[in-house]
């Protein structure tokens, strides 16, 4: 029995000390000091020993025991040791290591230029003011002066629901519903989505973003208008932008005017962008009607004002140099990423 208790403790010792994991620890410990496990079974056994023989048995025995689990402790906490630092090593982030890049898109040229523009006029003092798309023929038409038989109104250029509803062909109803409303003074510009029955091509297409602006008090002249969109210009297409005002006709406006800025292209030279013109047109304004006025309950010999109105589309393609509208609508984003 000593013989088996020396060997037990020589075996389980080599064995211990070439374990390589934690399991195969708890696996050795089972198979010695468990309770089906080798030393416990020698213990089992010592009722066949003499009583002299029993207590010198009995101390080697728990020598043995006692030897295994010293060893067994330490080479626990070695393991232990040893996992802990392979874990740590496969846990390890290298910093070193090029990130995934993840494109997560950006302003749509139509919105970088419709912001830029509310930018400028919140700037001046201006409000924002929206409106429904869906728009009686009142404020789209009969408010601003536009007489049945006019070639706007006519179903080529307009989309009619039924013969009170259409969808809006201009921002202006927004500002006659706010001119209803509101005492003047009023400073305020409306953005917003419009519709035309046009065939899309290059420079058309049916749905299109407009801004329009509106400024009515007293004493409101023709000079701040021609002021106001100076500013506007320089602001949008830099500080040595100037602007030019040829007559034109608005049935909302008198006098009306188509408002050309000098080429951001050239300067004014003449090159390929102005077509040689030195001018690109953006914007049309005028003084606002005083029928226009007067339908609104504003007595126009009070007060007076003026409005303009541009093409988010035609400016977008004119400061980023974009030769089709239709880019603008088919969301590639390997033509969006560009702006
Ligand atoms: C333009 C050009 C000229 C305009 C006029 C009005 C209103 F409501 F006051 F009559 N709003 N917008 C106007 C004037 C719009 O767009 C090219």
């Amino acid at each position: 029995m000593r013989e088996q208790l020396n060997n037990i403790k020589l075996e389980a010792e080599k064995r211990l000390n070439q374990a390589g994991s934690l399991a195969e620890l708890e696996s050795i410990r089972l198979q010695y000091l468990g309770k089906k496990g080798e030393l416990t079974a020698v213990l089992r056994g010592m009722g066949q020993l003499t009583p002299e023989e029993r207590p010198q048995i009995g101390q080697l025995a728990n020598e043995v025991r006692s030897f295994i689990e010293k060893i067994l402790e330490a080479k626990t906490k070695s393991l232990q040791e040893k996992e802990r630092l392979s874990r740590l090593e496969k846990e390890a982030i290298d910093v070193t290591i090029p990130g995934k890049r993840r494109f997560i898109g950006k302003k749509h040229p139509l919105s970088i230029v419709m912001d830029e523009i509310k930018e400028v006029f919140i700037g001046l003092g201006y409000e924002i003011a929206e409106g429904p798309e869906v728009e009686l023929d009142y404020y789209n038409f009969e408010a601003l002066n536009i007489p049945p038989g006019h070639p706007a109104r006519d179903s080529q250029d307009t989309f009619f629901i039924n013969d009170d509803f259409l969808l809006r062909s201009q921002t202006s109803p927004v500002q006659i519903r706010v001119m209803e409303k509101k005492k003047p003074p009023i400073k305020i510009i409306c953005p917003g989505r419009v519709y035309r029955s046009d065939a899309v091509d290059a420079t058309h297409s049916p749905i299109f973003y407009q801004v329009e602006g509106l400024v009515v008090d007293r004493g409101v002249t023709m000079g701040d208008l021609i002021g106001t969109l100076q500013l506007f210009a320089r602001s949008l297409f830099g500080e040595d932008t100037r602007i030019r005002l040829r007559p034109h006709h608005f049935q909302f406006t008198e006098p009306s005017a188509e408002v050309d800025v000098s080429c951001w292209s050239c300067g004014g030279k003449g090159c390929r962008m102005c077509k040689d013109e030195g001018w690109i047109e953006i914007l049309g304004a005028g003084m606002v009607h005083p029928n226009v006025l007067r339908i609104c309950g504003i007595d126009p010999k009070e007060y007076s004002g003026f409005a303009f109105g541009l093409g988010v589309e035609r400016t977008a393609m004119g400061k980023f140099n974009i030769d089709d509208m239709r880019l603008l609508y088919e969301n590639d984003m390997r033509f969006l990423r560009q702006f």
